[in-house]
């Protein structure tokens, strides 16, 4: 890749206190397992709603990436360009390589929005008068495709094979099952996630987003 180093942006503050929960951290931490090196730049909320980030992004979100001339949004795109340009994310062989790009789209398509339904309701929903109804409906949800997996995984280490951009994208998204103690009911997925976040690209990724939540000014500025 030329020399220019590819942008990514980020929460300036994130709200999960650097937990690395952000979608960000999928995009970061993909860079690392192919070794680009690349630049983060920081937005507030209040900017990623002005016309210079919705250009770049029309919902006005995190991530976007810009390589040279091409500028792209949403992390699973992000993911799967990078894993397309470079080596180390994508099997050669055609088939296993068509089925982890299809691992990319079950993570993002099937498994996130149980995930998301489920947390951002435990998150943002206790106080309504539905939640009591609601909030099992959802866990079952949940629990249906994590049995799923869990199934299809079985003692497996990755999902087909070596570690893929599939994984990497799967285990992403159960990551913010994390303090809700949903997976201690699924000690496979549980020790899957383990063995994503012990990856030194990972470890990386997740330092960095971090070092951002841990900088002097933002603790000032946060009082
Ligand atoms: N489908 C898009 C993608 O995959 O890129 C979704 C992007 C997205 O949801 N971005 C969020 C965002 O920009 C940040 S990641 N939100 C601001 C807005 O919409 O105005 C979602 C997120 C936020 C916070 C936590 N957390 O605190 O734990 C976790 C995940």
């Amino acid at each position: 890749m030329a020399d220019v180093r590819p942008v990514v942006t980020a929460f300036e503050r994130s709200p999960d206190r650097g937990r690395g929960l952000a979608r960000d951290m999928r995009v970061r931490w993909a860079l690392e397992e192919v070794g680009q090196p690349h630049e983060v730049r920081l937005l507030t909320f209040e900017a990623m709603k002005e016309p210079a980030h919705l250009a770049r992004h029309p919902f006005g979100q995190i991530p976007t990436y810009e390589e040279g001339n091409l500028v792209l949004f949403e992390s699973g795109a992000i993911v799967l360009h990078l894993a397309q340009r470079h080596a180390g994310l994508l099997p050669d062989d055609a088939n296993t390589r068509a089925r982890a790009i299809g691992w990319i789209f079950a993570a993002l398509n099937t498994m996130e929005p149980p995930v998301v339904e489920f947390t951002m309701a435990g998150l943002f929903d206790r106080d309504k008068p539905w939640f009591g109804e609601r909030q099992p409906v959802l866990e079952a949800r949940l629990r249906t495709r994590l049995g799923q997996l869990a199934d299809r995984l079985g003692d497996a280490e990755w999902l087909d094979g070596a570690f893929s951009a599939g994984d990497l994208m799967m285990v992403s998204v159960l990551l913010r099952l994390g303090s809700s103690g949903v997976l201690g009911n699924y000690p496979s997925l549980a020790a899957y996630v383990a063995r994503g976040e012990a990856r030194p690209a990972y470890q990386r990724a997740f330092e960095a987003q971090r070092a951002v939540f841990e900088r002097p000014e933002r603790k000032a500025a946060s009082g």
